[in-house]
């Protein structure tokens, strides 16, 4: 190799070091927009009526040479339920994907779903960047808010984390693992379903609005009235008169 060529290849390999961003994922409250490999507005909460599906999105950003994941959506089983998921998205992108999904419901355990999936192509296809790791179906069960979280959880309370997302890149390395326990460190973002409420806070403004309203509007009238009153008994016609 030349000097020269030596030197492109090392400015050529700097910026792409120091650019390399922190893993993150989440979930999308809203599936519109996203396409396998690219994301849209990721929306915190969505409003559903009962009865009603909706499809959700598990995203990652930024990932490098993905293989395996794994991870526990925790859910309201009174407001929500879990109906389907799709792993083929982001992982099955690229050409010779061979994706497996290995998700389902928990036994014995309201309101926590496993949803895995690995890709088992030979030669190895691992992806890399940022899209949706699988589209979840939620149905509307009945009225209220339910969190949906990809939480990191102690089951057997020792305070060792034991249960969350993990995720395998293509040399089995646990991909934003910090403390060394393979349980993903990262940012991740939760979201929302309100089934036949409203989605919080913005909500609850437009309520103490309305009953603000409301309550001027008895005082106006119950004002209106007392002068209808007074002026009806002051125009009453004398009794002794
Ligand atoms: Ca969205
Ligand atoms: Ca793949
Ligand atoms: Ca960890």
């Amino acid at each position: 190799m030349s000097i020269v060529l030596a030197l492109v290849v090392v400015v050529a390999e700097a910026p792409a070091q120091a650019q390399q961003a922190e893993t993150r994922i989440g979930i999308d409250a809203d599936s519109s927009g996203n396409t396998d490999t690219a994301l849209g507005t990721i929306d915190d909460c969505v409003v559903v009526g009962e009865g009603e599906t909706h499809e959700v999105d598990i995203f990652i950003q930024d990932v490098t040479n993905l293989l395996a994941w794994e991870a526990v959506l925790k859910f309201e089983p009174g407001v929500i339920e879990i109906v389907d998921e799709d792993v083929h998205l982001f992982m099955a992108a690229n050409e010779g994907s061979d994706v497996q999904d290995v998700s389902g419901e928990l036994p014995d355990t309201d309101g926590r779903y496993w949803v895995q999936a690995f890709d088992a192509a030979d030669p190895v296809a691992p992806d890399s960047g940022s899209g949706v790791l699988a589209r979840v179906t939620v149905k509307g069960v009945g009225p209220g808010v339910s969190d949906l979280s990809l939480p990191v959880s102690d089951l057997d309370g020792d305070d060792n984390p034991d249960e969350g997302p993990l995720l395998r890149d293509v040399n089995v390395n646990s991909i934003g693992d910090v403390n060394g326990d393979t349980l993903f460190d990262g940012p991740i973002t939760d979201a929302r379903i309100a089934v036949d409420a409203s989605c919080g806070n913005e909500g609850d403004g437009i309520d103490a609005l309305t009953v603000a309203v409301a309550v001027a509007g008895l005082v106006a009238s119950l004002a209106v009235g007392g002068l209808a009153a007074t002026w009806a008994i002051r125009r009453r016609p004398n009794p002794t008169g």
